[in-house]
């Protein structure tokens, strides 16, 4: 990187305000155009109704500060050589940034339709916001970013996750006021307090206080100054603040600002990284930038104050086609950025402007890390046969499934010190993930005492009492090419639910752009579920997530419910390795009974599902009188009971026990690549027979599943019923009435053909439930005979 002293950067010769004023002008010239023009791009003629676009849609009011920002970091990074990318929290600035792609010349480069010439101009307008086009927000389709900005409150963690193990790299991330009110937003700026100067890259964020948002103020931009100040210095930062809007006076004072915080976060990082580091949190700078909203828009329209105000925050002057008036006013805006001076005869952006981008690769549209794929290496894996847990017989043998995946994971630590990492809410430990502790400690840089065990500043596992971060971090650790795991517990999974779909959107809509390399994908591993919460209560329960990923397109939502440990080895591997996915993983992390030896388990995740000849009577040679079916671990434990007890009281009783690992095997092959064929779909579960399903999560999640599959309505769940509280973990199984006695009923009732003794075991059934709820009351724990079952 070029050596320049501050001075330098922080000072503009007119030249260079002339090259960032250009740039700026034709910045915003280009944003306003693709919200208003269909027609007469550069205005080489006057402006008619024909012109204007038939639906006006974007948001120009953040746009001039997004991209006044982007000159800047631009013109740092051509005089620094500075590895950058830009975030855009208020991502509804999408035309700014596009523009800012088009000017760079990447846009053409990669869209080579939307040319450097006056058709370009035009169909990049044309394209915006209309059908068939581009969305109006900072997307995937937006060359450089990696951050979309539509759910406010992200775009710090996805700043910090970027640039862990990254320590080349600078994210300016760019927060919105609005934004800044979010929950997630404001826990995420104590991502400061997990970097570490030496290993990681730095994040500098600016607040954007243009004070409103879509219809009011905002709490950051009313407040006294001095309040956001302390607050943001409380969070950790060295707080520079530019505020105004005479011109050149900003783009001086801007430069300056940036300079200083460039040189700042330099400071930091060469005293990391020389050795002469005194283990103290830095005070990392960042950048209050006070600028009106909607500036250089047009001040008033229809006598009301537009410039500054919320006004601005869409399209500040509708109703242009057919109000002349405002035509004109659209024209004059138009004009004041001067687009004769800006653009060749061609329509091309005149040298001037061009020679602002930096080279290449360090254009921040251009960015590599920005298209993480481009530098993703694989993960050095060790073999998960070697993590195995030995399984003579099924269901003898008990074992903390998780605690075999934490072994595998700490040498996936060891094998690939650069690109893997693991993110949890504080639960590693109570996971039974800790072994990855053996080889890395959490990371922290706030103060480490004599009592913290495996915290310090060269730690890599990741542990913030905050899903959001946690969640957005692996986003940007991901999307910038690295590779990583979520694990959470099932209940609190929800709270970053709509990050989870976020991302899943954003993925889908990455396939259909050949230029975006594929990333790794993003592994959620959701333990502690709702069976075993029963300490924890009924806060504790709730397998909704699997609910909403069911919902996710085919081409990126993957769920699997290992029931054993050999299956969730198998299974963690193959995620690990998989790229573009969210991969939802679930199973507990209490001792459980384990089923499957490591090549069985290889067999039965590959096919996603399958029959369990050793827990049925099924033998094979007709149609079992019912199939019980499981998903998830829990219930796969009451169902192989179920299947023990009907095989000890009804002999001639024919069952056949089914088990789901890949949910997604249950839909048709038409609604999810990974469904399994008609014929294997009746190889497993017959056309006729009756199957009572028991489900690790929501039992609705089942019927959606298979939906169109032969006589669905044979399908009798039991699942998540939404009954929980403190209670022992047989009684959570009994209240939400999937227990191996309500499995044993349901069979009873469901079968076509019933044996003798039937009736009398449906009443033994019954006693046994009435004798497990007299127990638990009076003993406070579960009977012997259910605490100690296994097969043995
Ligand atoms: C989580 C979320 N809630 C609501 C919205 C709707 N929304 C879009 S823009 C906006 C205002 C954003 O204000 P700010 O962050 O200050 O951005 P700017 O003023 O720069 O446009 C809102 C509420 C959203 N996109 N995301």
């Amino acid at each position: 990187m070029t050596t320049v002293a501050e001075r330098q950067i922080g000072l503009l010769g007119d030249g260079e305000v002339a090259q960032l004023d250009a740039w700026w002008r034709a910045n915003n010239y280009l944003t306003i155009g693709q919200i208003y023009l269909q027609g007469n791009p550069l205005l080489r003629r006057p402006l008619e109704p024909g012109d204007i676009k038939p639906r006006l849609l974007g948001h120009w009011g953040t746009s001039p500060g997004l991209s006044f920002v982007y000159a800047h970091v631009s013109r740092l990074i051509r005089l620094t050589g500075q590895q950058a990318i830009y975030l855009a929290g208020p991502g509804h600035g999408g035309p700014a940034l596009v523009a800012a792609g088009y000017l760079e010349g990447t846009y053409s480069e990669i869209y080579p339709a939307v040319s450097q010439d006056e058709e370009g101009v035009l169909r990049l307008f044309r394209q915006f916001s209309s059908p068939g086009g581009i969305p109006s927000h900072v997307s995937v389709t937006t060359p450089g970013s990696i951050h979309e900005g539509g759910e406010l409150g992200y775009v710090l963690v996805h700043a910090f996750g970027s640039v862990m193990d990254n320590p080349d790299l600078l994210a300016v991330a760019v927060v919105g006021d609005g934004e800044a009110e979010t929950g997630p937003l404001e826990g995420s700026w104590k991502g400061v307090s997990f970097l570490n100067p030496a290993r990681d890259g730095a994040v500098l964020p600016v607040l954007h206080l243009n004070g409103a948002k879509i219809a009011g103020p905002t709490v950051l931009g009313r407040k006294d100054p001095a309040e956001v100040r302390s607050l943001l210095e409380g969070h950790g930062y060295e707080v520079l603040e530019v505020s105004g809007e005479d011109l050149p006076g900003m783009h001086h004072r801007f430069a300056a600002t940036l300079a200083e915080a460039w040189n700042r976060i330099r400071a930091i990082q060469a005293a990391a990284r020389d050795g002469v580091w005194d283990g103290v949190r830095p005070r990392w700078p960042m950048i209050i930038l006070r600028s009106p909203k909607g500036w250089t828009g047009p001040e008033k329209v229809d006598g009301i104050q537009v410039t500054g105000t919320w006004r601005s925050h869409q399209v500040p002057l509708s109703g242009v086609k057919d109000n002349p008036e405002h035509l004109a006013i659209l024209e004059t805006w138009l004009r004041s950025y001067r687009p004769e001076e800006l653009f060749d005869e061609g329509g091309a952006p005149i040298g001037l402007i061009r020679s602002q981008a930096p080279e290449g690769g360090l254009r921040m549209s251009a960015s590599p890390y920005a298209n993480g794929g481009l530098l993703t290496r694989d993960l050095d894996i060790p073999d998960f046969r070697g993590y195995a847990v030995d399984v003579r017989a099924p269901g003898v043998v008990y074992a903390e499934s998780t605690r075999k995946l934490g072994e595998l994971l700490r040498d996936v630590y060891v094998g690939n010190p650069d690109r893997f990492r693991l993110f949890c809410p504080d639960e590693t430990n109570s996971n039974r993930l800790g072994a990855v502790f053996e080889v890395s400690d959490r990371a922290f840089a706030e103060r480490v005492t004599a009592e913290d065990v495996a915290i310090g500043r060269d730690g890599r596992v990741m542990e913030v009492l905050s899903e959001h971060n946690c969640h957005g971090w692996l986003e940007g650790y991901t999307l910038t090419g690295r590779h990583g795991m979520f694990a959470t517990y099932e209940a609190f999974a929800m709270v970053s639910a709509s990050q989870t779909v976020q991302h899943g959107k954003w993925l889908q809509e990455s396939k259909r752009l050949p230029w975006r390399a594929v990333v790794p994908s993003l592994n959620v591993l959701l333990t502690s579920t709702a069976w075993r919460n029963d300490h924890n209560g009924f806060s504790h329960q709730g397998p909704g997530l699997i609910q909403v990923v069911l919902t996710q397109r085919g081409d990126v939502a993957r769920v699997y419910l290992p029931p054993d440990a050999n299956c969730l080895l198998s299974v963690a591997d193959h995620c690990l390795r998989s790229r573009s996915y969210i991969n939802l993983i679930v199973i507990d992390k209490q001792p459980q009974l384990q089923y499957l030896t490591i090549e069985e388990a290889v067999e039965h995740c590959a096919a996603g599902a399958g029959i369990w000849d050793w827990a049925g009577t099924d033998d094979g040679t007709a149609d079992p009188d019912i199939v019980l079916a499981c998903a998830g671990d829990v219930v796969t434990m009451e169902t192989v009971a179920a299947a023990r007890i009907l095989r000890e009281r009804l002999p001639k009783f024919r069952v056949r026990v089914v088990n789901v690992v890949d949910l997604m095997t249950l839909p048709r092959q038409k609604d999810h690549p990974h469904g399994m064929s008609g014929i294997r779909f009746t190889e497993l579960f017959t056309d006729t027979v009756d199957v009572v399903f028991a489900f690790h999560g929501y039992p609705g999640a089942v019927h959606q599943l298979v939906h169109g599959r032969p006589d669905a309505d044979r399908f009798r769940v039991r699942g998540f019923i939404e009954e929980g509280t403190t209670t022992t973990p047989f009684d959570m199984v009994v209240r939400n009435r999937v227990s191996r006695y309500h499995l044993v009923m349901d069979a009873i009732n469901n079968a076509k053909r019933l044996p003798q003794g039937a009736a009398e075991l449906k009443a033994w059934c019954e006693r046994k439930l009435a004798e497990h709820e007299a127990y638990v009351v009076e003993h406070l724990e579960d009977l012997p005979e259910i605490r100690d079952w296994s097969l043995a």
